[in-house]
C-alpha cells in the first residue's frame, strides 16, 4: 500500500523566509521547514509534496491538483489568507471533494496588525493552527492523521 500523500503549499514571500522579519517569522528557511516536514511526514505514514509559490493562480492550480491526485493539504497562503478568494474557492473545492485541508500560519496573526485578523481561508478549512513556527507545519501533519 502507497503512503497518503499531502501537498504542503505556502504563498507568497514565505521563500524569505530566514531573512525576512525573523522576529516574526524566526529565523527557519523554507528549505529548513520543509526538510522537517519531509521528516516528519515520513514518520507518521506520509508523504509530502513541499512547494511554494509568489502567485495566486498557481496555488489555486496545486489545491485543484491537491484533488485531481487525491491529496490532503497543508496551506500557509502568506497574504493571500486575508483577501484571496481564489484562495477561498479552491481550498473549499479540497474540503468539499472530501480531502482535509489545515491552514497554517509561522506567526499568530490574531495578535498583529487589524487586516491580519481575517482569514477568509478559516471558514473552508478543516482546521487552522498558527503562532508555532516551523512546529506550525509539523502540528498540521499530525492533525491529518
Ligand atoms: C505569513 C504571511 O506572509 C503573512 O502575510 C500572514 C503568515 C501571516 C504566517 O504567519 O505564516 O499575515
Amino acid at each position: 500500500m502507497t503512503a497518503p500523500l499531502v501537498y504542503v503549499l505556502s504563498g507568497p514571500n514565505l521563500n524569505r523566509l530566514g531573512t525576512r522579519e525573523p522576529e516574526i517569522y524566526g529565523s527557519d528557511t523554507l528549505d529548513d521547514i520543509h526538510r522537517a516536514v519531509v521528516t516528519e511526514a515520513r514518520a507518521l505514514g506520509l508523504v509530502a509534496d513541499c512547494r511554494q509559490t509568489n502567485h495566486e493562480g498557481e496555488l489555486v492550480d496545486w489545491l485543484h491538483e491537491a484533488v485531481d491526485v487525491g491529496a490532503d493539504v497543508v496551506l500557509n497562503p502568506g497574504a493571500l489568507t486575508h483577501y484571496s478568494y481564489a484562495v477561498r474557492d479552491a481550498c473549499a473545492i479540497v474540503t468539499t471533494s472530501g480531502r482535509s485541508l489545515v491552514e497554517v500560519h509561522l506567526s499568530n496573526p490574531a495578535t498583529r496588525e487589524e487586516f491580519r485578523h481575517t482569514s477568509v481561508v478559516a471558514g473552508v478549512a478543516t482546521g487552522t493552527i498558527a503562532g508555532f513556527g516551523l512546529q506550525s507545519y509539523l502540528l498540521a501533519l499530525r492533525a491529518l492523521v
